[in-house]
């Protein structure tokens, strides 16, 4: 057992706490991780709020962090001591029905444990008090050390600072992913990005990289338009101007509708919004945000009929191990500006100010340095 210090989500709709919890040792398949960084990301929020129906407690959450190789369990082949890691809250084992299957990156290797908040042989390595602590998303961000499984670590190169590409273990990758993996924009195309966070500013660097001719940004706080516009957007759009629907806006400024449009709210009005502004015959608008429990989307088949086409991207469809270091190595060259997303750093103490700062809409990611 080692001694780490945590932000312990302890109950729902309560700030975390911080306190000093035991971790144990890596078992047979997993890493022990010592934690550099970590970004919060809109769903810590959502799951702290006691809206996600996944969610459980007591738990250390985040999961979008940057490490280093403490110790690795027997069996561990592919990463040592001293390596550099981002933890994935969607593993890639390799060997899986999903992993072999070419179509998705939504490995099951360790699914079933991971959503129960518990490591594969269904224990937990957390505890406070000799009781035990759930693990989130697989991942456990929020903790100075945590363990996972090796399937859920991408190894990256020693020279990238992981106090900012922890930012590539979810918001950016997923932004990004949506855009190029998920809906494959091509060269030309006419994008709208509904949600100017982490997620739908990535979605603009996306669409610059795929050379989208027009990335039409929506967002009810005009606040975003500055960094939308410096990430590459060419129009802003907030609907509160405006006295209509705003798939209506969108079709009339794009003689049609969008090619490609991407919800990065979690709204289920606004994925309704984000498909109906896509041009009929073609245009294909994929959902990021994740919705409340419970709730559903609707619009009228005839939508559908008439070749708009709906799909969703976790992760932006991305294989972690294989294709996070590709991703990394664009950050260092500058492509993947990831400064433009840190508006606050804080200390692990202070981690509480982040989901404030998220809340009142000052913030696009805040990064907790250990
Ligand atoms: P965020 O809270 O930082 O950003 C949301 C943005 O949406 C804000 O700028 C807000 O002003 C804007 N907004 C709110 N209501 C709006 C409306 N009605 N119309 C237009 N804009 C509106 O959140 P984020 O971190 O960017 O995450 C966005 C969503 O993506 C969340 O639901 C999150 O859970 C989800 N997410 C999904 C994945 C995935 O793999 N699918 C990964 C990470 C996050
Ligand atoms: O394989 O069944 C599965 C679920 C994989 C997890 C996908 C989560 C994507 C959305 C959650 C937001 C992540 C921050
Ligand atoms: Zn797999």
């Amino acid at each position: 057992m080692i001694k780490s210090r945590a932000a312990v989500a302890f109950e729902a709709g309560k700030p975390l706490e911080i306190v000093e919890v035991d971790v144990a040792p890596p078992q047979r398949g997993e890493v022990l991780v010592r934690i550099v960084a970590s970004g919060v990301c809109h769903t810590d929020a959502f799951t702290l709020s006691g809206e996600d129906p996944e969610g459980i407690f007591p738990a250390i959450l985040g999961h979008e962090g940057g490490g280093i190789v403490e110790a690795v369990g027997e069996g561990v082949t592919e990463l040592a001591v001293g390596d550099h890691v981002i933890p994935l809250y969607t593993a890639e084992c390799r060997v899986c029905k999903f992993c072999t299957s070419g179509k998705t990156n939504l490995c099951q290797s360790v699914r079933a444990t991971q959503g129960k908040g518990v490591m594969p042989d269904g224990t937990s390595r957390f505890s406070y008090q000799g009781k035990p602590i759930y693990h989130y998303m697989g991942c456990s961000t929020f903790s100075e050390y945590t363990v996972l499984p090796e399937v859920s670590l991408a190894k990256i190169p020693k020279d990238a600072p992981l106090e900012k590409v922890c930012l590539l273990g979810c918001g950016v990758t997923t932004g990004i992913g949506a855009v190029l993996n998920t809906a494959k924009v091509e060269e030309g195309a006419t994008v709208a990005i509904f949600g100017l966070g982490g997620i739908g500013l990535a979605a603009i660097i996306g669409a610059t990289m795929a050379k989208a001719s027009r990335i039409i940004a929506i967002d009810i706080n005009p606040d975003k338009f500055a960094i939308a516009k410096e990430l590459g957007a060419t129009e802003f759009v907030n609907p509160k101007e405006h006295d209509k629907p705003i798939q209506e806006v969108i079709v009339e400024m794009t003689d049609g509708g969008v090619d490609y449009s991407f919800e990065c709210v979690g709204n289920v009005q606004l994925m309704r919004a984000a498909l109906e502004c896509c041009h009929k015959g073609w245009g294909e608008s994929t959902i990021i945000g994740v919705a409340g429990a419970g709730q559903e989307i609707s619009t009228r088949p005839f939508q559908l009929v008439t070749g708009r086409v709906w799909r969703g991207s976790a992760f932006g469809g991305v294989k972690g191990r294989t294709e996070l270091p590709g991703y990394v190595e664009k950050a260092q060259t500058g492509e993947i500006p990831l400064d433009t997303f840190i508006t606050h750093t804080m200390g692990l103490e202070d981690i509480n100010k982040a989901f404030e700062l998220m809340h009142e809409g000052k913030s696009i990611r805040s990064v907790v340095h250990f």
